[in-house]
């Protein structure tokens, strides 16, 4: 299974590691980092991506909205001045596989002039105008699940069945992308952890991972450093390493194909030495 990502190609075949770039200055864990004064330094968001791309992330994800329970929402220009100036430096420094985290139409228009490879929307293409300027990128799109917004969605999320109603929306939101015009091999999917769940949620949601594989297109999975460690572990943000590292197993074990991550380095090593029990196991 191979992604065409503008002009490259991801290979699936094995899990692949995205590594985040937070090019805001509020994120829950790394806001900020590239902000001096107030003001985005793209050297500083260029650097930090090469180094995950040395330690073998295949993809960086661009973010310049935080969404983060409760979190501020940002102008259509604001966006698009703190991603949009980003993705072209990574693209024309590094040649990164750059994805944009974005649910704003005009940012996924000028990410793509830039040469962004994947567009990564958390609101699954729902916003005016999104489906439309994703299927005109001719990109690949992942579509993410998520119960209510950023402002309101850990206040009481509430399912009869998570499993079958995040199911069932991924579904319909690939049929809108297909009825757009994007092509099936351009379509993934991801069940939103920490998007309106509970741990419970995010926990069955995991546990049952394979069953989303059965709809036919890849998934992705963001878990790194997410409060379900808090309400597992009881850890600080920056003490959540080991437990990100064991979600992100367990979801590559049961089909996920990319994994977005804050600890690049720790992942792969990770997935590496996974890949190489299963490979005596399957011979
Ligand atoms: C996700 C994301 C995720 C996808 C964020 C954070 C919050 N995109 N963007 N999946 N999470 N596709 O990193 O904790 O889970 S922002």
């Amino acid at each position: 299974m191979q992604l065409h990502c503008g002009s490259r190609l991801l290979d699936l075949t094995r899990p692949v590691v995205m590594g985040i770039l937070n090019a805001t200055p509020d994120s829950f864990s790394d806001g900020g980092s590239f902000y001096r004064e107030n003001h985005l330094i793209v050297d500083l968001a260029v650097r930090k991506a090469a180094q995950m791309l040395a330690e073998g992330a295949q993809i960086i994800d661009v973010g310049g909205e935080s969404t983060r329970p409760g979190a501020q929402p940002v102008s259509e220009q604001e966006e698009l001045d703190r991603v949009v100036p980003v993705v072209e430096a990574l693209v024309k420094e590094l040649g990164a596989i750059v994805s944009v985290d974005t649910s704003t139409a005009a940012v996924m228009r000028e990410s793509s002039t830039v040469g962004a490879g994947i567009i990564n929307d958390v609101r699954a293409l729902r916003r005016e105008g999104a489906l439309a300027a994703a299927a005109a990128s001719g990109l690949p799109v992942c579509l993410m699940h998520m119960q209510g917004e950023p402002g309101n969605m850990q206040q009481r999320p509430v399912y009869e069945d998570v499993m079958t109603e995040v199911r069932n929306f991924l579904q319909a939101r690939a049929e809108a992308c297909l009825a757009a015009g994007i092509s099936a091999r351009n379509i993934i999917l991801d069940p939103g952890f920490g998007f309106g769940k509970t741990l419970n949620h995010n926990l069955t949601l995991l546990a049952r991972l394979a069953e989303l594989q059965a709809l036919g297109y890849p998934l992705l999975v963001g878990l790194s450093r997410k409060s379900m460690l808090a309400a597992l572990l009881n850890r600080d943000v920056h003490e959540r390493l080991p437990g990100s590292l064991a979600l992100a197993l367990a979801a590559a074990e049961r089909g996920a194909a990319i994994i977005r991550v804050h600890d690049v380095a720790a992942t792969v090593d990770a997935l590496n030495v996974m890949a190489a029990v299963n490979n005596i196991k399957n011979n």
